[in-house]
Formats: C-alpha cells, structure tokens, sequence
C-alpha cells in the first residue's frame, strides 16, 4: 500500500489518498473520527482545538461502507479556513528556530515564510490519523491491536507533575517535550525481513516514527539502556512448550529481532522536542532585513506529546498493516484473513 496526504494549516482542507487497500473491508467513519478526535486533546494544546471538530469526508472507494479496492480518498475541512481565506496577512519574515521555517524558505526560495510553514505545520497529522485509523480498521481484522501512553513531559516520569510543568511553561511562555510508548499486540512472527536492509521491520517502524513532526528520537525495547547492561541480561532467552511452540518469558528486545517480529508485543519508545513556537519567542533574524529580531508567535501549544501519541499509534500500524498486506497478500478481505490463518497454523505446527 502507498499513501500520500495533501494541504495546508490554513487551507481549505486536508486530503489522504490510500492506495492498495483490500476490497471489504468497513470503513467505520464513527472510528475515524474518535481517533480525529483523539488527535485534538491533551492537556497544554493551544486555541486551534476549540476552533477545529475533525470529521472525515469519504470522497471516493468506498460503497456500501466498505471499500471496493479502489483507492480511497479522504478529506477533512480545515474549519478555520473561512477565517483566513479573504484576510490580507502581511508576509512572514521572522523564523522560528526548530521550525522548516529558515531552511524550507532558503531551499524553496520563499520570501514568505508562510509558503512554507502552513505546509510544514503538525495540522497534516490529523491526515495521517485518518489514514492510520484505517490501518487500524485492517488490523483489526487480523486481531491487532495498538495503544500508546505518555511516558514523560518536560522530564517528568510522574503525571501528577505533567500539569503543574505545562501550566508553568504557559505562564512562563514556554513549551515542553516528553516520550511516547507504543505497544503493538498480536504481531505474528515473520513481519519484516532480515534479508534486505530495506525490509527490516524496524528499520520501517522508525522511519514512519521520526516522520512525524517534532519526534526527535526512537527506541525499541529496552532501547538505548540495552547498551549499558551485558548480553545476559539483555537477551530475551528461549524456551518451548508442546501445544503453545516457542515462547519467551522477557521481551527486551521489544517484539523484533533480526528485522522481523518475533511473536512478541513489539515496544517503541519515540522522543518529541518541545513546541518550537514559543510565546516568548526566541532570537531570529529577519530575513527581509537581516535584523536580529525575535522569533513570530502564532497560536500554538504549549506541549502536544499526548496529541502525538495518537499520531504515532496511527504510523505504526500503517506500517504493520502494509507489512501483513506483503507478507499475506489478499485483494479482499477475506482472502487476506484466509492467507493468514493458514499462516498462524503453520507457525503453531513449526
Ligand atoms: N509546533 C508548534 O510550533 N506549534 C504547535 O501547536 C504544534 N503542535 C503540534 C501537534 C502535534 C500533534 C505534533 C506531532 C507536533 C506539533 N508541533 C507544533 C511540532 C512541530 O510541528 C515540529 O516541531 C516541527 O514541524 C519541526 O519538527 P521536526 O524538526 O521534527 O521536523
């Protein structure tokens, strides 16, 4: 499968296009728009929320509910475009450190930094939550089945003191990171490949992960603790009982060896930087003046890590979805189910 999405922050509308779907499958639009949804809350996101209600529009292959095999078309309405599409907006010449704005501007020679922010904006996750809620829909079929949580905001482990931090960073005019984990379950073995570095499942799985805007890091498993313990306490040891086959009774290796699943939930950890956009802004320099100046502000959150939960559960089973589609095969639904089931059993009978 492919997928691509198009539009701006402040355009008229987002669009996904997802080709190489199975036919039958049902595409519950009442799930796409609670994972949209989902997409929009957390505590310390900014006034865009209040504006925006996130609802899918199916465009094309879909009928009857379920898809036709044809490529599927998804559009959803910015609803604060009609408050920008007459407004006269004086250019945007001061860039936001940790922003595209300075590099997109110099390679696309823009003199308008908004040419490039609007595009560059995190408002294209909520089209690739919808592409990923259908992913999800695929999954599902097969009896997969993703969550995340929030591990840490602004450093802090505890949730009680997410609040506390992000209310301080408002009043303070500043913004916070924190880390995301991600659990898939029921992930067959034999997902990925070894034999191509191309193919390796997690390879894959950080590709799509650090696609997404602001994530800044990504681990598996026990991650980057693994590299300070010695193999023996690393090493997800293995062990054999008749009638269940090979199991093991850790999962250090977060569910992937060798590029391929390994029958065990697989476990992302992904870091995401603090919002560049800050309400006291940083030092820039205007690139129409070449003043040192400060930085533009414009509405904005003060964290969006729970936000990008939602958004990394979505890439990661697009990735999962495409890498059954591989793997299993199928044009329609009930082929893939019928391919996969007598793959389960020859995994159970090996
Ligand atoms: N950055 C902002 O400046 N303001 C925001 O309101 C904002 N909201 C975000 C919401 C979500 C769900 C995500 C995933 C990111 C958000 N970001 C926001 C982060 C920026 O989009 C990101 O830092 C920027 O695109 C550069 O990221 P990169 O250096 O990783 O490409």
């Amino acid at each position: 499968m492919r997928y691509l999405t198009a539009g701006e922050s402040h355009g008229e509308a987002l669009i996904a296009i997802i080709e190489g779907l199975p036919s039958n499958l049902f595409i519950d639009a009442e799930f796409i728009n609670k994972e949209l949804e989902r997409r929009q809350k957390g505590y310390g996101r900014g006034g865009r929320m209040a504006i925006e209600k996130d609802e899918i529009h199916i465009i094309s292959g879909v009928r009857d509910g379920k898809t036709t095999g044809a490529p599927l078309a998804m559009e959803i309405k910015n609803r604060d475009y009609k408050n920008w599409k007459d407004k006269k907006v004086p250019p945007v010449t001061r860039p936001r450190p940790g922003h595209a704005d300075l590099p997109g501007s110099i390679k696309y020679n823009q003199r308008d930094i908004r040419n490039i922010l609007e595009r560059a904006s995190a408002r294209e996750t909520a089209a690739r939550v919808a592409v990923g809620s259908v992913a999800k829909l695929l999954l599902k079929e097969l009896n997969i089945s993703l969550k995340s949580r929030v591990l840490e905001i602004g450093g802090a482990k505890r949730e009680e003191k997410w609040k506390r931090l992000i209310e301080k960073a408002k009043k303070e005019g500043d913004t916070l990171g924190g880390i995301i984990e991600i659990v898939i379950e029921g992930v067959p073995v034999g997902l990925g490949s070894h034999a191509q570095w191309d193919r390796k499942l997690d390879a894959l799985l950080a590709y799509h992960v650090m696609s997404v805007q602001g994530i800044k890091g990504v681990e598996f498993g026990l991650g980057f603790e693994a590299a300070r313990l010695p193999g023996s306490l690393v090493h997800d040891d293995i062990y054999y009982k008749e009638n269940e086959g090979f199991y093991r009774k850790t999962n250090n290796a977060g569910g992937i060896e060798g590029g391929m699943s390994n029958g065990n939930p697989i476990v992302i950890r992904a870091a995401m930087k603090p919002i560049p956009t800050l309400l006291r802004p940083l030092d820039s320099v205007d690139i129409a003046t070449k003043e040192e100046t400060k930085a533009i502000y414009e509405r904005s959150d003060v964290t969006a890590v729970e936000a990008a939960a939602c958004v990394l559960e979505a890439v990661c089973a697009w990735v999962i979805a495409d890498e059954c589609l591989k793997k299993f095969g199928g044009d329609s639904v009930e082929e893939l189910k019928r391919n996969y089931d007598t793959y389960l059993a020859y995994v159970r009978s090996f």
